[in-house]
């Protein structure tokens, strides 16, 4: 007998049904993004966090990039990784080198990211692909982004694993 499941998905956070088979994509007032970790001047524990309605009112950063899982250059948007971290309290001690960040991701996917990426380069935690909302089963609704067709320097395994797909958290190590 084909069955759905009998847990009471209304109750359920959206982040718990990430892996069901119909992932419905996040509400409104629903948390996408928390920033937390070693924020200078913040209690321990406290964290920084945004709704998809909040990213959404931030200036956007676009662009084309290639990445080896989506084949051909397609447009993401989405607001700059460091204006999200400047927002959230991450403070760079001197040019950020050996400060780390931790990329959280609903499949439990975790990366590093060294901080000055974030500096140096227009990562973005893209809310966008093809100017469209991304589907958790498009690997969204968040994504890290790096500009790799600006910047070919960055076209190697090390960064592409950088781009946590199904971002949910940054913790700054
Ligand atoms: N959430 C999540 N993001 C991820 C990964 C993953 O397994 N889970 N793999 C990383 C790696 S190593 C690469 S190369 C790219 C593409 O991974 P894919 O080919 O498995 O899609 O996504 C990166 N982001
Ligand atoms: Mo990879």
């Amino acid at each position: 007998m084909h069955r759905r499941t009998l847990l009471p998905l209304a109750m359920l956070p959206w982040t718990a049904l990430a892996t069901a088979t119909s992932p419905p994509a996040p509400a409104d007032g629903d948390v996408v993004l928390t920033i937390g970790g070693k924020l200078p001047g913040r209690a321990a524990g406290a964290v920084w966090t945004a709704t998809m309605a909040r990213l959404a009112s931030m200036p956007h950063t676009r662009y084309l990039a290639r990445t080896p899982w989506y084949g051909q250059a397609r447009p993401f948007a989405g607001p700059l990784l460091r204006h999200l971290l400047q927002a959230a309290g991450v403070k760079p001690v001197g040019d950020g080198q050996g400060q780390l960040l931790r990329a959280l991701a609903l499949n439990d996917y975790r990366v590093d990211i060294p901080l000055t990426d974030a500096l140096r380069y227009d990562v973005i935690v893209a809310r966008l692909l093809d100017d469209q909302p991304i589907s958790l089963r498009d690997r969204g609704p968040l994504m890290l982004m790096y500009p790799f067709d600006s910047h070919p320097e960055l076209r190697n395994a090390i960064t592409y694993g950088r781009c946590a797909w199904q971002l949910h958290r940054l913790d700054m190590l």
